[in-house]
């Protein structure tokens, strides 16, 4: 029997039960009747860092978090600096209705300190434009830095006219963790939600109230099968995340040169004037260069050994890697591999063959930075 009367796992949103261990909010009956109000999986994540599988259904998220559209609310949409093409979600209409709008690009740590910001905020309305998105005001912020925080809490404030606020976004944007912080600011309590490095970490709607009538809501985040993350395994994905400020590596190349990011993705110099590569992966991510006549040779040698990540777990799972040929004719373009970084080409007017594991979109941009 389920004792648990419809009581949400405070970590994670999901309803908890006492019956099955394979689905989501179960909790043993035993620490249940001991109070305990964090379901299995949140306590694993938390005290021992430990991620249980878990199955979920996309479709259920959706509707789920479809409904947000029939309510009057205002939404923080919260996307990832660091993969604006992966995170800005085209599909936020039909996901938050006519609800207004404010635009948070969060983990702005991780962009080298001299980024100009204003430039960024720029760049940033125009990529909201194209994806049909006109936000009320857009902020960078960092949530666990807290840069901005204060900043975006009076903005949002002003524009809410007591009505709810929904954070919105793709699973991993840093949602749970802007939330606690704010907990925080307000409330003093440290880590009410859980979070972490690995996408799918928060279940259904948590509500914070914020007076006696509103509430801050986190929601599950909306998956996005092309994220890296659901290719590799969680070892690899912490080497694959940064964690802390950017470090661009510069690669002067000539043409018939091959670089490769890990074993993860590839991009051959196929014809052009010699010029930098300016590479934007999280500092711990080995990036080797080696002749393009090699280049195919090696990866057959090396993958998973000098090429890795990969490692052995995410090798099960990865897709082969594909190639996109571009004609790159414009200075200061962008080569984005969402998930795991992008590359600049400084000069412009190149030739280059592009690899990345098939489903995960490689895309070219205006330089962010
Ligand atoms: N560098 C950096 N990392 C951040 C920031 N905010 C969150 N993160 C990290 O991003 C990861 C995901 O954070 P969560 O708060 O769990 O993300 P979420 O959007 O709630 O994820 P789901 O619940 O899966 O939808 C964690 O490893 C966080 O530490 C930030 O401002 N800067
Ligand atoms: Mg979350």
């Amino acid at each position: 029997m389920n004792v648990t009367n419809n009581i949400i796992c405070e970590g994670c949103g999901a309803t908890l039960q006492t019956e099955d261990k394979n689905e989501i909010g179960f909790v043993p009956e035993s620490a249940f009747a001991k109070g305990n109000e964090l379901c299995q999986r949140c306590f694993q994540l938390r005290h021992y860092n430990k991620q249980l599988p878990i199955s979920l259904d996309n479709d259920d998220f959706f509707t789920l978090i479809s409904s947000i559209s029939e309510t009057d609310s205002l939404i923080i949409h919260l996307i990832d600096i660091f993969d604006v093409e992966g995170t800005l979600l085209k599909s936020l209409p039909r996901i938050v209705g006519n609800n207004p709008i404010v635009l948070v690009a969060n983990k702005i740590d991780l962009l080298p300190k001299s980024t100009n910001k204003r430039k960024v905020l720029h760049w940033l309305a125009r990529k909201a434009k194209e994806a049909n998105i006109h936000p009320l005001a857009t902020f960078l912020i960092s949530a666990t830095k807290s840069y901005q925080l204060d900043e975006l809490a009076i903005e949002v404030e002003r524009l809410r006219k007591n009505r709810d606020i929904y954070v919105v976004g793709v699973t991993n944007v840093g949602k749970s963790t802007f939330i606690n912080q704010f907990i925080n600011r307000s409330l003093g309590e440290k880590d009410v939600i859980t979070t972490s490095y690995y996408p799918g970490t928060t279940l259904g709607f948590i509500h914070i109230p914020l007076n006696s009538n509103e509430a801050l809501i986190d929601t599950p985040g909306i998956v996005n099968d092309e994220q890296m993350a659901h290719y590799v395994s969680a070892s690899d994905l912490k080497t694959i995340t940064p964690r802390n400020e950017i470090k661009p590596r510069n690669y002067q190349l000539i043409d018939k040169q091959t670089l490769f990011i890990g074993g993860l993705a590839r991009i051959d110099f196929v014809k052009g004037e010699k010029q930098t590569f300016v590479c934007y992966f999280a500092n711990e991510m080995p990036i080797h260069r080696t002749k393009l006549a090699n280049a195919d040779s090696l990866y057959e040698r090396q993958i998973g050994k000098l090429l890795k990540p990969p490692n052995e777990k995410t090798l099960e799972k990865l897709p082969k890697l594909v190639k996109h040929s571009y004609r790159i004719r414009k200075p200061k373009t962008d080569i984005v591999f969402p998930g795991l970084g992008w590359m600049t080409i400084l000069d412009g007017n190149v030739t280059v063959d592009v690899y990345s594991p098939k489903g995960i979109a490689v895309s070219l941009r205006d330089s962010l930075i």
